[in-house]
């Protein structure tokens, strides 16, 4: 297969001025007429893009040229001898066919498009390049009756009845943009209305489409956005630039939501909730992706990608952004664990694995496969980089310089970095390592105590992983020191490192690290200072230095960074679960250290602390984590240490676990706010933890019967399966039958089955395979069955026999005829084959060469497979 690379990247020979697309509706034929008004910018022929379509003309000025096209499967090439002409091109496509959800597609029976990154060639043929803006109209023609709505881009400016029982609608978008912002929607929808003014005064409606059984689960999505489009102007000046926004909610999605320019379009299950049907959970992920999409409206929309090698231009910048708006709504610090945990367990193993990639990637096969977690989450840790050394005032002085200088444009990252840079008379050049340089830096910290001057040394050495030629990048350090009663301690840099060493605070500092090798030294340091490292998680690195147990639990209870506290506990139970791993390998004894249960119990009982903070803190390492850890993971060992860790909490702390359950439980009406959501975190907590005890099998199942809130339901029943309690099986038919016309609450009902780690996991998954309401062809129920089983169920897919390997391998192949993108994704698991014993590895590379082999194979699985195996 072809390879793009970044270093080829030439500007288009002609650009589109404007184009005017006709759609006549029709689930098997498609007519697609479209009118180009071109201009030559280069030498060269006419290459326009152009996958799966039927051509049925070609007016060159009104001329036909069709018989002078070269027709090939990836486009049309044309000579145009003129400067400046009018290309109409009429094309069918088949959307009821379409199920590799890119392009023109159906989904329950409506119409949707999805062209990011490169969808819209699949719908006619075009410059399908983010750098070609032009400014389009949109007439769409369909039958009345099935088609309520007709919608595109921008602004309603005609529509009415015709023959045949059809109507039509003109939408005009007036800002230019690529065509992977194109959008149409079209079918029975019902809408919810609202409106937003903005800070210059103007009305601008919001409608937000989804099925009619849907209508009622729709305020939450309306207050998001509403609170998205206020805090873009609060925080950022930024406001909305057309006079409608429109979000469609659609069951069949390949990924989260869709930024198209004044016609979002969502993966339902960001849009829907009620307290009934969606979790605390799932309440924030739709108030953070309706934020995210809204916020694309600047980056992204208005200021777009030169090509697809800046992705992380649109997407870090956007994916930062809905974190701090996440972060405003709730808890700033909660946020932020929440975030490393997320890219600690996805994006370090990518990183790690044979997929690498520098968040600017320099090649690629097939663009969906680099929609990564390195692109998006380190990309945002890379632009939280220049927040943390620029602080909110120099960041937004950057961002207004950006939008001066962009708008309208195709931009890169460097662009945006010299703005930054501009803007506020620094120089940010280093920043580029972190743009083309691959791996999870490692940071290792040294200390050195002079107890004669009270001079404390700390050095840093900064490295990647398997690099030979590493360029050293610049790392804000967020720091401070602790006495050993857990004071903190004045910061006092002396005089050489003061240039590096920015104080935020008498006791907080930032160490600019932009050596491979680097000391900072502080005076007036008394004896057994604890150094507090990396506070805010301040750089996307693997942090290395030689804590003692009672350091790390001093840290815990005392230090005034809410990350770092949480990372103290965390390392003390990683190490725990660790020393019993290794404890079981050697078939010794192991005793709980008495310093983790003795932190613990002061942290739970801490009334002061936010019981967010205390949940997330008293967590368990998750499996992924602990295995990233090892070299070569063994499974079934770090599951078994992993629940004897779990089991040992629980009994060590029994009756406060009971307490804090008691202290909230909350009778209230659900409410989606900071108190709700925290306590029912720390409750559901405390329930986990008593669940594995078999006297209170009880509780367990009156929260579930309870019914008080999917939340609450969720975290019971997932106890439930965990710890096989005996009316689970009784349970799960109950929630089944209660759920089974809610497509997104039985997406859970399968999950939950999936995640269970036991010993018929397989089983389970496979006779899931076989239920009525399995289906390949819609990528949720995909990602909750085998997506959850492959990625979380380590026991049932890790199966010593293979059996897990090979079931998921043949679902593999065969969604890979259906839907390539999702096929790519699920392989994820199979790529991190290096990491398990020898057996295992030969089993997933023999899974992995078999999906290769396949005849007919996607780019987008080749892609993954081939650099797995290489
Ligand atoms: N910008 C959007 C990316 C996206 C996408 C990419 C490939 C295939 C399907 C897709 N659906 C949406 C989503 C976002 O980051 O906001
Ligand atoms: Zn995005």
């Amino acid at each position: 297969p072809h390879v793009n690379y970044l270093k080829d990247y030439q500007p288009s020979a002609f650009s589109i001025e404007s184009v005017y697309l006709e759609f006549e509706l029709s689930p098997l034929a498609t007519r697609v007429t479209n009118s180009m008004q071109m201009q030559r910018q280069a030498k060269g022929d006419l290459r326009l893009d152009g996958e799966n379509l039927k051509l049925i003309s070609v007016l060159l000025d009104g001329e036909e040229v069709i018989e002078q096209c070269q027709i090939d499967e990836a486009g049309l090439t044309l000579a145009v001898a003129k400067e400046k002409f009018t290309l109409r091109i009429v094309t069918e496509i088949e959307p009821q066919n379409n199920t590799a959800l890119e392009g023109l597609y159906r989904t329950s029976d409506n119409y949707c498009t999805q062209c990011e990154a490169e969808g819209f060639r699949k719908i006619t043929y075009y410059l399908d390049r983010p750098d070609v803006l032009s400014v389009f109209t949109t007439k769409v023609i369909a039958d009345k009756s099935e088609n309520r709505f007709l919608l595109a881009n921008g602004n309603l400016v005609d529509s009415g009845d015709l023959d045949n029982g059809k109507h039509f609608a003109v939408w005009q978008d007036p800002h230019k943009k690529p065509c992977y912002l194109f959008a149409l929607v079209a079918g029975n929808l019902e809408k919810v209305e609202d409106t937003f003014t903005t800070a210059d005064g103007r009305e601008v409606k919001l409608e937000i489409f989804v099925e009619p059984r849907n209508i009622e689960k729709c305020e939450h999505a309306m207050e998001s956005l509403k609170k998205s489009m206020k805090w873009d102007e609060e925080r950022f000046g930024l406001l909305y630039d057309l006079d409608i926004f429109m979000i469609v909610a659609v069951d069949d999605f390949n990924m989260g939501a869709m930024e198209n320019k004044g016609l979002n379009v969502f993966n339902s299950k960001f849009v829907l909730a009620k307290p009934e049907t969606a979790t605390d959970i799932d309440y924030e992920g739709i108030e953070a992706v309706i934020g995210h999409e809204y916020f694309h409206n600047w980056t992204g929309n208005r200021v777009t990608c030169r090509d697809w090698f800046q992705l992380t231009l649109k997407e870090g910048l956007t994916v930062f952004r809905d974190q701090e708006f996440t972060a405003d709504m709730l808890s700033s610090a909660v946020k932020r664990i929440e975030d490393v945990r997320r890219l600690r367990s996805n994006q370090f193993p990518e990183d790690a694995g044979p997929m690498s990639h520098p968040i600017q990637p320099q090649s690629y096969i097939e663009m969906n496969n680099f929609y990564t977690m390195t692109v998006y989450e380190k990309g945002a840790e890379v632009v939280r980089l220049y927040h943390t050394l620029l602080g909110e005032t120099g960041f937004q002085k950057g961002m207004q310089l950006y939008f001066e200088r962009h708008d309208g444009q195709a931009v890169t990252v460097q662009d945006f970095r010299n703005a930054m840079a501009d803007a506020n008379g620094v120089n940010l050049e280093q920043m580029h390592n972190w743009y083309v340089q691959s791996g999870t830096p490692n940071l290792e910290v040294t200390r050195n105590y002079d107890a004669v001057t009270q001079k404390l040394t700390i050095s840093c050495q900064q490295s990647l992983p398997n690099s030979d030629d590493f360029q050293p990048m610049l790392m804000p350090i967020g720091f401070g020191l602790l006495d050993k009663e857990g004071e903190p301690v004045t910061l006092e840099p002396t005089f050489e490192s003061a240039a590096n060493v920015e104080l935020r605070s008498d006791t907080h500092a930032v160490l600019k690290l932009t050596q491979a090798q680097q000391s900072f030294v502080f005076e007036d340091v008394p004896a057994d200072a604890v150094p507090s490292l990396l506070r805010g998680f301040s750089a996307p690195v693997k942090l290395h230095f030689d804590y003692s147990n009672q350091e790390l639990a001093l840290l815990a209870a005392k230090d005034e960074d809410s990350f770092v506290r949480w990372e103290a506990m965390q390392t003390l139970l990683l190490r725990t679960v660790q020393a019993k791993v290794a404890a079981l390998q050697s078939c010794i004894d192991y005793q709980l250290p008495s310093e983790v249960i003795e932190v613990a119990r002061s942290l739970l009982a801490a009334k002061e602390i936010d019981p967010a903070l205390v949940a997330m803190t008293l967590s368990l390492p998750e499996l992924g984590y602990i295995g990233e850890q090892y070299e070569v993971v063994d499974v079934d060992t770090i599951y078994q240490a992993h629940s004897w860790l779990e089991a040992e909490l629980a009994n060590h702390m029994q009756g406060q676990w009971l307490d804090v359950y008691h202290r909230c439980v909350n009778d209230a009406p659900y409410q989606y706010d900071k108190a709700q959501i925290a306590e029912r975190m720390l409750k559901n907590l405390a329930l986990s933890y008593l669940g594995v005890l078999s006297e209170h099998q009880s509780l367990v199942l009156k929260q579930y019967q309870a019914q008080h809130n999917m939340t609450d339901v969720l975290a019971a029943l997932k106890t439930m399966l965990k710890h096989q309690h005996p009316r689970s099986v009784e349970a799960l038919q109950s929630f089944y039958e209660r759920w089974q016309d809610d497509n997104l609450v039985i997406d859970k009902w399968f999950t939950l089955q999936a995640q269970t780690q036991n010993d018929h996991a397989l089983q389970t998954t496979q006779a899931l395979l076989q239920h009525k309401d399995f289906s390949l062809t819609n990528p949720n129920r995909v990602r909750s069955l085998l997506g959850v089983f492959s990625r979380l169920n380590l026991v049932g897919f890790h199966r010593a026999d293979g059996a897990g390997y090979q079931m998921c391998a043949e679902q593999i192949m065969q969604l890979d005829a259906l839907n390539p993108q999702i096929a790519a994704r699920l392989l994820g698991p199979f790529t991190h084959w290096k990491r398990y014993d020898e057996k295992r590895q030969q089993m997933m590379r023999n899974a992995l060469q078999q999906i290769l082999d396949r005849k007919g194979v996607s780019k987008d699985v080749y892609e993954i497979a081939s650099k797995s195996l290489a």
